[in-house]
């Protein structure tokens, strides 16, 4: 068995995917992406799992895509890798996925977070999309993402030069939900997940996709989606319940119907 991406499961309802590759600063090969898109996708499908935090370690996130196993490659064999179709599976995932980053995330592990629904960073942690410098330029999202968190500008500055920027940077444009003390970088995540963990899933995952598939329609579409989903909700048990137990004055218990 491979150990480049290990699970745990830090918390009730909360899964854990940590990329193990320290060594290569977590560079994302081949198989480490594949485990990636496998571990979402089944997690995604796994009714025990509400909330998902994925990290790396102390030193790196992930350091981009692996620029050894890419070197060589020609466009066909790139095009036959498929990279860009696991990208969007992880981009995929139905339920809530919090980036845990500490140290380096850069290239297509800065992708890899932006991918995910809230980053947490580490006061230390180094973000950027460097490719630029090594003849390419950002491949899984990098140029849309990060232009959609930080606007033209700020994104055009990193994605010419690959300059890297800080956490403090990252919060300030946008691109980071919180930044905490490194030490506390995975901690402050679980705590997270785990909270999303007891909240009723259906709304969580409405909620997630109305953001999301909001941001790639017109006003007037995303709001009737949101409207849509709202009144889906009434149809669910753990709306009955939610309300009742706030007038009832007491602990909901939510079912997941
Ligand atoms: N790939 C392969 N190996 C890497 C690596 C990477 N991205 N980053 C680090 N390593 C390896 C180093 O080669 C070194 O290996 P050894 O020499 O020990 O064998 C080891 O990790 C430790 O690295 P350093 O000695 O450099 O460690 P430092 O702490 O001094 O520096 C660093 C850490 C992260 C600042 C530095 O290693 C660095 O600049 N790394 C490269 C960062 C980078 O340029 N990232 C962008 C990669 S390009 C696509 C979608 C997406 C992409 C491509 C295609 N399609 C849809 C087709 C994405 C592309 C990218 O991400």
């Amino acid at each position: 068995m491979s150990d480049v991406v290990l699970l745990e499961r830090p918390a009730e309802g909360v899964g854990l995917i940590r990329i193990n590759r320290p060594e290569a600063r977590n560079a994302l090969n081949l198989e480490v992406r594949r485990l990636l898109a496998r571990h979402l996708t089944e997690m995604g499908e796994d009714a025990a799992t509400r909330a998902i935090v994925l990290t790396g370690n102390d030193k790196s996130f992930a350091a981009g895509a692996d620029i050894k196993e890419m070197a060589d490659a020609g466009t066909v064999e790139m095009l036959a890798r498929g990279v860009h179709r696991l990208w969007r599976t992880i981009g995929a995932c139905p339920k809530p996925v919090i980036a845990a980053v500490n140290g380096y995330a850069l290239g297509g592990g800065c992708e890899l977070a932006m991918t995910c629904d809230i980053i947490i960073a580490g006061e230390s942690a180094q973000f950027g999309q460097p490719e630029v410098r090594i003849g390419i330029i950002p491949g899984g999202g990098g140029t849309q993402r990060l232009t959609r968190a930080a606007g033209k500008y700020r994104a055009m500055k990193y994605v010419l030069t690959g300059e890297l920027f800080g956490a403090r940077a990252a919060l300030e444009m946008g691109l980071a939900s919180e930044v905490v003390p490194d030490a506390e970088v995975e901690k402050r995540a679980v705590e997270l997940a785990a909270r999303i963990a007891e909240l009723p899933p259906l709304a969580v995952q409405l909620a997630k996709e109305a953001v999301l598939a909001g941001m790639e329609a017109p006003l007037s579409s995303a709001l009737a989606l949101e409207a849509k989903s709202v009144q889906i909700l009434f149809s669910s048990q753990d709306q009955k319940e939610g309300m009742r137990a706030f007038i009832e004055k007491r602990k909901p218990k939510f079912s997941g119907r």
